[in-house]
Parts: structure tokens; C-alpha cells; sequence
């Protein structure tokens, strides 16, 4: 396939609009480099030949979708923006805080295209009149920050950043603001009042950023890899952007998609939404490592599903993934080898997850650490007979729509689909005397 892993100089403007610059020896492309393959000039066409307003239905009109693993349409979320223009204080913040696990694509992006993100910025900046944006960064994430500030230092210097961008009038300042290593600071609101200095609870919503977002002002929130859409979609038109994904994929576009685990090839590559996970497994990733079969895999993150190898068929775009049980989330797939024990694999899941809990409301406090507690019991081999119990009622009181925000809802998602295909596994670790004269678990739902 000319989008192969091996066939790096196969990528083109035409069918790779994020990734076509990118250098053979991995090297970041620098502003010199960057304008030579014409960077900058859909920011030129966005600031000086179009309304903000001509800008917001470009990218309504393409279909973009929130890339960072929701899919809400990014149009949608930019005409929630107030048209109020008294409202002029408004902020654009990246959501750069990539730490989901198995996810790095947008660490490619900072770390070897920052000037792709800064364009992108720069034209959903105008586009929504923000005068002010920050990259809300993963702390981890020192190749990026340095290689970003060098970008922004670069861009400053030839006028595309600060004040009267290329003589359009338009004033634009950007800040790289690095996190301090929480998961929960991918949540949005969570991130906003990381960034304000607080501690990182994620807020009630609504009200959404867009009416009342960082310092109180309406604010827009975008992850990485969907403001790096942006520059081609304006540059390129929408005609030619909704003709890149699959025809018969209900989205539109390319996506960083990619496959970790014991797979021949792991890697990451740039490709047309609605293909199928199978070219994904087999054609890029080279399918599973000799001595290893495929158990189950997960489309994006560890926040989403457990599939079995008969998924595969499944296309990777939102509405197709959906069909089969789960999310696409980051599109970073994980493939879990014949070798591995489910009850371990949540065990460490949950740990994470538990962790990484900000504390705020009750179940995902309290629910996470018990799902571990149950989860090591079952994996030492002493579980109780109501222990699968416990856990099915963990995915369904943790489950969408009874938490604060999406953390937890993300947490249970795996464990429900493990018990369901993998059932046998965690009842292999019940001890048949424990649990005798405990009381039985009750739950009452508020
Ligand atoms: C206005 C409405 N705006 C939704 C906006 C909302 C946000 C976006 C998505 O979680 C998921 C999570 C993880 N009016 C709106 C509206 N919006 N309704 O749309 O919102 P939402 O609530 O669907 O999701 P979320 O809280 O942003 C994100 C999953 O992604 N995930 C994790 C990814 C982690 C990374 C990372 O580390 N980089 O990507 C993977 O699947 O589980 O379900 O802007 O304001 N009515």
C-alpha cells in the first residue's frame, strides 16, 4: 500500500495532509524547511483572504472531528464560540497533554512538525478571534517542549506570531505551558483549572468552555492532531479533504492510527479513516510477532474496549468501531498477546486508572481502588465467589452518565469487555473457601 510504513517517501501532500513534511531521519522541520514545503501559506490565505467567520464553516463544512479520543465535530465546537464581539477576550488553548496509554501521536507531531501545529493554531486563533493561545503540555514531554519553543522563538522572529500577523491586522500571542504529569489534566476543564493554577478537578459542564472557560472568558479547547488538520483544510479546500477517508466512512479525513504490542512492525502512520483494523493489524503492522497469536486488541487507548481478532473487520472511524461495542478513541491500537492473563492486564489497567483519579466524586474515588483491591485478589488465586459480581457492578455504577466526567465511565470500559469475552479467566480465581461469612456486597443507587 503506498501508505506502508517502509515506503516513508510514498507520503504526499495530496493523501498525508499532516505528515507529508515530515524528514526521513526524523529531524524537526524547522521554519526554513517548513516554508520551503509551503507552510505558512494557508496562514497567509486564513488571515488575509478570508472572514473568521468563512474560516469556522471551512472546518465545519470538512467534517473534522475532535481527534483526542470524544470525535465531537470541531466546527460544531468553534460556532459555540459567543458571537458577542464584546466578548474580546477569548483564549485557544491545545490540548497537549497526551498521556493516555499507547497513545503518542501528537508527541510525533510537536516533537518533528511544531510549525504545523503553531500554523493550525494561528488559523483557529483567527477564526475565533482569540488573541491569546497556550499549548497545555504533558510535562514528560521535554523533546516537545524544547522543539516547540524553538518553533514559536522562530515564528515570533518572521512576524507570523505577536502582533499584526503578515500586515492583517491580527494579534496573536502563544505560550508553551508544561503539566506536571496527571492524566486527568487531559480533561478539559481539568486542564483549564490546572492551568489557572488550581488543583486539576475537572468542573461542571455545562457551562461549557466555550461560554466560560480559563480566567472566566469564553474559551476553545482543540487537541493536537485536530489543529493540525487545519492548516490543510483551509489551504486545500473541503472538496478535497472529504475525499481522502474511505467512502463508505461516516467520517472524514486521515488519522494517526497505529498498533503497539508484540506486532512485527509497531509504529504509527498517517491513514484514511474507515479502513479496516485488519489492514491496520496486517498491512501496517505487519500482524503478530512468530510465536505469538492475537487474543484481543483495543482500538485507542486503554480507555476503550477489549475486541476479539473477528473485530478486525470492523473500519476504523467512529460510527464503525461503535458497531462493534466500543470507541475509537486515540486510534492507537494495542494488540494483547495469547500469553497474556486478562485478570493481570486490568489489575495493572486499574492501578493506573485508580491512580490517576483526581478524588472529586465519590465512585470514581472510592470504585477504582476497589476494583483493584478485587483484581489482585482474583489474580493471587484468593478471589470470592461474589468477586465477578462486585466487578460487574463497578462497570455499571462507574459507568457513563454517574460520574463527575469521563474518567471513570474510560476506566470501566475494559473491564466490562474482558469479563465479557474473558469470563472463564477471572473466574479461575476464585478460591471456593474465601468470601464464606463475609456479608454480601449491596449496592444502593441513589
Ligand atoms: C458543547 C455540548 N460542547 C461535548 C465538547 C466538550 C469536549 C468535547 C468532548 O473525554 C474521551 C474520554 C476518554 N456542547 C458538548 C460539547 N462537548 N458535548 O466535546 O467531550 P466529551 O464529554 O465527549 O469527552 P471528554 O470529556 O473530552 C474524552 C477518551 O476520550 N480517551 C482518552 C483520551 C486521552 C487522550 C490523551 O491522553 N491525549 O487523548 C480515549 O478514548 O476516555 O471518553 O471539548 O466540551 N453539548
Amino acid at each position: 500500500s503506498s501508505f506502508g510504513p517502509a515506503n516513508r517517501s510514498a507520503r504526499s501532500e495530496e493523501t498525508h495532509p499532516m505528515t507529508w513534511r515530515l524528514r526521513d531521519d526524523g529531524q524537526p522541520v524547522w521554519l526554513e524547511e517548513y516554508q520551503q514545503k509551503n507552510g505558512y501559506a494557508a496562514a497567509r490565505k486564513a488571515l488575509l483572504d478570508m472572514a473568521a467567520a468563512d474560516i469556522v464553516s471551512t472546518v465545519k463544512d470538512s467534517g473534522l472531528k475532535g481527534r483526542g479520543g470524544a470525535g465531537f465535530p470541531t466546527g460544531v465546537k468553534w460556532s459555540l464560540m459567543p458571537a458577542d464581539e464584546s466578548q474580546n477576550i477569548r483564549y485557544l488553548l491545545c490540548n497537549a497533554d497526551e498521556m493516555e496509554p499507547n497513545t503518542w501521536k501528537d508527541r510525533l507531531l510537536m516533537e518533528q512538525l511544531p510549525h504545523l501545529l503553531i500554523e493550525g493554531m494561528l488559523i483557529s486563533a483567527r477564526a475565533l478571534k482569540a488573541y491569546r493561545g497556550y499549548i497545555f503540555l504533558r510535562g514528560e514531554y521535554v523533546d516537545a517542549a524544547r522543539n516547540l519553543n524553538r518553533a514559536i522563538a522562530e515564528a515570533r522572529a518572521a512576524g507570523l506570531l505577536g502582533r499584526n500577523i503578515l500586515g492583517s491586522g491580527f494579534d496573536f500571542e502563544l505560550f508553551v505551558h508544561t503539566g506536571a504529569g496527571r492524566y486527568i489534566c487531559g480533561e478539559e476543564t481539568a486542564l483549564i483549572n490546572s492551568l489557572e493554577g488550581r488543583r486539576a478537578n475537572p468542573r461542571a459542564k455545562p457551562p461549557f468552555p466555550a461560554a466560560v472557560g480559563v480566567w472566566g472568558k469564553p474559551t476553545c479547547v482543540n487537541n493536537v492532531e485536530t489543529l493540525c488538520n487545519v492548516p490543510a483544510i483551509v489551504g486545500n479546500g473541503v472538496e478535497w479533504y472529504t475525499s481522502l477517508a474511505r467512502p463508505d466512512s461516516g467520517d472524514h479525513g486521515t488519522k494517526l492510527m497505529g498498533f503497539s504490542g508484540k506486532v512485527k512492525n509497531p509504529g504509527i502512520w498517517e491513514l484514511p479513516l474507515g479502513i479496516t483494523a485488519r489492514e491496520l493489524f496486517e498491512d501496517y503492522a505487519g500482524g503478530m510477532r512468530d510465536g505469538y497469536a492475537l487474543k484481543c486488541w483495543q482500538p485507542g487507548g486503554a480507555g476503550t474496549g477489549f475486541l476479539l481478532p473477528e473485530h478486525l473487520e470492523a473500519s476504523m472511524y467512529s460510527g464503525g468501531i461503535a458497531k462493534v461495542g466500543t470507541r475509537m478513541g486515540t486510534g492507537l491500537a494495542l494488540a494483547v498477546d495469547h500469553t497474556v492473563n486478562m485478570v493481570s492486564l486490568l489489575r495493572n489497567m486499574e492501578e493506573f486508572f485508580a491512580r490517576e483519579s483526581c478524588g472529586w466524586c465519590t465512585p470514581c474515588r472510592d470504585g477504582l481502588p476497589w476494583s483493584v483491591k478485587t483484581l489482585r485478589a482474583l489474580e493471587s488465586g484468593r478471589g470470592s465467589a461474589e468477586d465477578l459480581e462486585i466487578l460487574a457492578r463497578l462497570v455499571e455504577f462507574l459507568g457513563p452518565g454517574k460520574t463527575f466526567c469521563a474518567h471513570a465511565p474510560g476506566a470501566v470500559e475494559p473491564l466490562g469487555s474482558a469479563i465479557k469475552y474473558f469470563r472463564e479467566e477471572f473466574e479461575a480465581g476464585i478460591d471456593p473457601a474465601a468470601g464464606r461469612g463475609r456479608p454480601k456486597a449491596e449496592f444502593v443507587q441513589a
